[in-house]
């Protein structure tokens, strides 16, 4: 795959094309040296070569929009991104948290390789995700301390760590609309703008534009969250049976405030999106076809 001639080429970007990238980056970075345990490689892979939209990697991609030399880098940091995700996907789907038997159209990792091996595969990808930044070729030692800072408070107590711990313990609690959202920012939110802030720290963006890019990536994050809530319900109430693991019965805008209003709080997360974006000042048309895309099956 030659990456810099297929994504560097100017003109529009094929958000496919940056998919393709992604994909083969990845199995870059899982061709383990031979010390790695068998079993420990094939639920690796397993976890994370699954059948998955590679958001994150591709927002921050686009944010990024890198050129020449500068792809290879943004593709390695897209890859810890999805290294980060995936260990969260292997945690929540444990029997101890949501308790689900499929991800990523595959039997979840602690149904196929066992639960040790499932949580150690997912500390691997914790851990190998913050070497992947640490090692990025030709990014200065400042700009790779920014990058490991934003994704580790994104991931640790104050961001998806957060947001687990109040989806296991106190989602009973949650009775208002905001609450609601504030547990959407935290399991969702805060890795979409970890990683639009990371594609923007690539690029070099500073004060306000950086700031617009963090809100522009909050609000996608929260109707991407929206979205996967309202496709959720349709299939839960389209196909009984569908293994939703622990998650049906689940507080949502969608089973609390109804279908109607968790749709018109996703357009007010894109508007408010759109807007972000505008300020950021980048190349909004691609960013703007990844969200429609990914929205429009939620509207
Ligand atoms: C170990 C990193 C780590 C975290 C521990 C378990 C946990 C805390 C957090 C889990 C948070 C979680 C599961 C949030 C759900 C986020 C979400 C919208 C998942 C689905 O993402 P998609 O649709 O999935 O992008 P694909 O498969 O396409 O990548």
């Amino acid at each position: 795959f030659a990456e810099a001639g297929a994504l560097s080429s100017g003109g529009s970007i094929d958000i496919a094309e940056i998919r393709a990238a992604i994909e083969d980056r990845l199995e870059r970075q899982i061709d383990f040296d031979p010390i790695v345990p068998a079993n420990l490689q094939a639920a690796l892979r397993h976890a994370l070569m699954g059948q998955s939209k590679r958001v994150r990697p591709t927002l921050m991609y686009l944010i990024a929009e890198p050129d020449g030399a500068a792809i290879g880098a943004v593709l390695d940091a897209g890859c810890a991104l999805e290294m980060v995700h995936t260990a969260s996907l292997i945690i929540d789907d444990l029997p101890c948290m949501d308790d689900a038997a499929i991800r990523r159209q595959r039997p979840t990792t602690h149904v196929a390789f066992g639960q040790p091996t499932a949580i150690l595969g997912a500390i691997a990808l914790l851990t190998r995700a913050f070497g992947i930044i640490a090692e990025l070729d030709g990014v200065p030692t400042a700009t790779r301390n920014r990058m490991a800072t934003v994704l580790s408070q994104a991931v640790g107590w104050n961001g998806l760590v957060a947001g687990q711990e109040i989806d296991i313990n106190n989602r009973a609690e949650l009775g208002n609309a905001e609450q609601v959202e504030q547990l959407n920012w935290l399991k969702t939110g805060v890795l979409f703008v970890a990683a639009a802030k990371i594609g923007a720290i690539l690029r070099g963006l500073e004060g306000e534009r950086l700031e617009a890019v963090g809100h522009f990536a909050r609000h996608f994050g929260l109707a991407f969250q929206t979205a996967d809530d309202l496709i959720d319900r349709t299939e839960t109430v389209a196909e009984a049976g569908k293994d939703v693991g622990k998650d049906g019965d689940k507080a949502t805008l969608v089973s609390l405030f109804g279908a109607d209003h968790a749709r018109m709080t996703c357009q007010q997360h894109i508007a408010h999106a759109e807007q972000a974006l505008l300020a950021s000042g980048i190349n909004g048309a691609p960013i703007r076809a990844l969200m429609m895309r990914l929205l429009d099956k939620g509207q």
